[in-house]
């Protein structure tokens, strides 16, 4: 790292706690090896550098690139740690629905799971271009969101901790579902691993 030595990569790719082709049918093998281990992978290396070119500035105190390091971070950083909570919301042998406190607060916000999962399957189908959507907790409001990202930084509410995200990049289901996005997110419900969601929910209420 030269002259600036004492930065520190920080931050690397998690391996999947399950096999590529564990997702199957709902998730093709293929498209989980060039999702994980290409798009995230480069997420991870984008971050790194924006962070350390954002330290070589404080250590030159040159900032005159600074909106555009600052951007990438942004950029990099949510793709990374959204792809990072992606991966623990799905498993295999998954699906069905949530139970316990989790459930009983999406009962009392969208009235039912059936209610819960048109909005979310719509908010996500209606997702301008490469994004997500994820139901959230807002820590202010105290009170469980469904919000969209476009790319994966843009659209939010700041004090909202992601919950359950469902990346609907065409990346992560054009080769098995061509144009039906609608279809992916369906199928996406197949593989949801409510236990990682309730445990994110319980963390974060
Ligand atoms: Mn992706």
């Amino acid at each position: 790292m030269g002259q600036f030595g004492e930065f520190k990569m920080t931050h690397e790719l998690p391996p999947l706690t399950y096999d590529y082709n564990a997702l199957e049918p709902h998730i093709d093998e293929q498209t989980m090896k060039l999702h994980h281990d290409i798009h995230h992978n480069g997420y991870v290396k984008g971050l790194n550098n924006a962070e350390s070119k954002l330290a070589e500035a404080r250590k030159s105190g040159d900032y005159g690139l600074v909106k555009h390091w600052e951007r990438e971070a942004a950029f990099h950083g949510a793709g990374h740690f959204l792809h990072c909570i992606f991966w623990e919301n799905m498993g295999p042998n998954c699906g069905g629905t949530p139970t316990g406190n989790l459930s009983d607060a999406i009962n009392s916000k969208f009235g039912s799971f059936e209610n819960f999962s048109k909005h979310f399957k719509a908010a996500g189908g209606a997702v301008e271009g490469s994004g997500w959507v994820m139901l959230c907790w807002n820590t202010e409001a105290k009170s469980l969101e469904i919000l969209t990202a476009e790319k994966h930084q843009n659209l939010t509410q700041w004090v909202s901790v992601p919950l359950l995200v469902c990346d609907v990049w065409e990346h992560a289901y054009y080769l098995n579902y061509q144009n039906k996005r609608a279809a992916y997110i369906e199928a996406f419900f197949n593989v949801i691993n409510w236990e990682n969601v309730s445990k994110r929910f319980e963390a974060a209420c």
